[in-house]
């Protein structure tokens, strides 16, 4: 399906007035309001492959109807959600669910909707029916070399897939790990994934960056073999610049302060990239600001601070992405309210003011320190959001016009009732 242009403009033109009527207020009460919209019109935020089709828990999947039936397919559906926000120009593919036919022709599609390869991801957690050996123990990590040396040569063969579209990243996210306490010797499963990933690494081109992905537990429930970001960022720092550590926000134990995390990875250089989601228990993968937008907006807090102390560009230096997918609701409507979020907490977190704050923490001033942020996080900056969107060329309510001009409903009608995505 196409969006057509004039029909977002009659969208836009439609709401209009009460837009501005909102916006003025928000201008008048936000400072820097102005170089706050510049900035969301530069950020973009990349979108999963694999969030296209329902998914999400391992008891069952309801399809919804019209979900992607190949990699065409998945791009032309990210490039509808970038044409309404205008700020998902990229897509992160996984593989091997998403293995290029004709990477050329696919580059092309993408381009014509305004999309970048952003990293691709490889998968070692599931057996293929075409492979030899099993990781069912493992990949990386295996006793087994012959193991290991499969799982390395999957990753290279993402890497020349990753080079062919233009990406520039790989994100390794490995399930190794244990079930039970004395199925594996810690220190050997460590080595044998260093050593592992040092293969990896080699293999990338010289503009490439490697990601490395954290989990506290699942699919292991004794150990995971990169179980947290101390453990990451042990890896990476053995593994060479190019290496960085990768924060899912689903991937911690109960209670972890996220925020502390990524500033401190922030600051030692070694946070690469992130997973958005949100979650209430473990990794739920819910809607990124469904269940906590105030951790997510302290988060964007640590991460502007973060950036601007070392002079990084927000919208380039890190790898933003969506690691979200579940079973009821339209997987599109949902990744447009994930990127809403994601921009809210980002545009409240550049509104904070850090000279106020940084005055008030040197008196050990708790209570303007807690005011400061509150303030910015209770501010309403909706308006701001959609002004950036509406600059871009985007809807000012994208899931409004979603709904207004029955996508879904279309793509049954292209796709079929009965298709399911690729993934998880
Ligand atoms: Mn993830």
């Amino acid at each position: 399906m196409q969006l057509e242009k004039y029909k977002i403009q009659q969208h836009n033109d439609d709401l209009l007035t009460r837009h501005q009527r909102r916006l003025n207020f928000a201008v008048s009460e936000i400072e820097n309001a102005e170089a706050i919209i510049q900035k969301l019109v530069d950020f973009q935020i990349a979108i999963p492959s694999w969030a296209l089709g329902t998914g999400g828990t391992r008891f069952g999947r309801f399809a919804g109807g019209g979900e992607p039936r190949s990699l065409e397919e998945k791009i032309e559906d990210v490039g509808l959600l970038h044409a309404l926000n205008q700020a998902s120009g990229a897509i992160s593919l996984h593989i091997p669910w998403d293995i290029p036919k004709d990477a050329k022709a696919i580059k092309t599609l993408a381009a014509q909707h305004g999309l970048k390869f952003d990293a691709v991801n490889s998968n070692t957690f599931q057996d293929q029916p075409d492979q030899a050996l099993s990781y069912k123990f493992g990949s990386l990590q295996n006793v087994d070399k012959g193991v290991r040396k499969q799982a390395i040569e999957h990753n290279i063969e993402v890497i020349k897939h990753g080079i062919e579209l233009g990406s520039e990243s790989l994100t390794v996210w490995l399930s190794d790990g244990s079930c039970f306490p004395g199925q594996l010797n810690f220190r050997r499963a460590y080595q044998n994934t260093l050593e592992s990933l040092h293969e990896i690494y080699a293999a990338m081109p010289d503009n490439w960056k490697m990601f490395l992905e954290y989990k506290a537990y699942e699919p292991n429930f004794y150990s995971t073999t990169v179980g947290d970001w101390g453990q990451s960022y042990s890896y990476v720092q053995k593994l060479g610049d190019r290496a960085y550590t990768l924060v899912d926000l689903g991937h911690h134990l109960p209670n972890a302060n996220i925020e502390q995390i990524v500033a401190l990875l922030l600051m030692e250089g070694k946070l690469g990239g992130f997973h958005f989601n949100d979650s209430k228990y473990g990794d739920d993968d819910l809607t990124a600001g469904a269940m906590k937008p105030y951790q997510l907006f302290l988060i964007f807090n640590e991460l502007v601070d973060g950036m601007d102390a070392r002079g990084m560009n927000h919208a380039t230096d890190l790898g933003w992405m969506i690691d979200a997918s579940h079973n009821v609701k339209d997987p599109l409507e949902d990744l447009l309210q994930s990127v809403e979020g994601i921009m809210m907490a980002y545009a409240q977190a550049l509104s904070v003011d850090r000279k106020a704050l940084e005055e008030a923490q040197s008196i050990s001033d708790v209570v303007r320190c807690q005011e400061i942020l509150q303030n910015a996080f209770r501010t309403d900056v909706r308006s701001i959001v959609a002004e950036a969107r509406l600059r871009a060329g985007g809807a000012l309510n994208p899931l409004g016009l979603f709904r207004q001009l029955k996508v879904r409903e279309n793509l049954i009608a292209e796709r079929g009732l009965k298709t399911v995505a690729t993934g998880l």
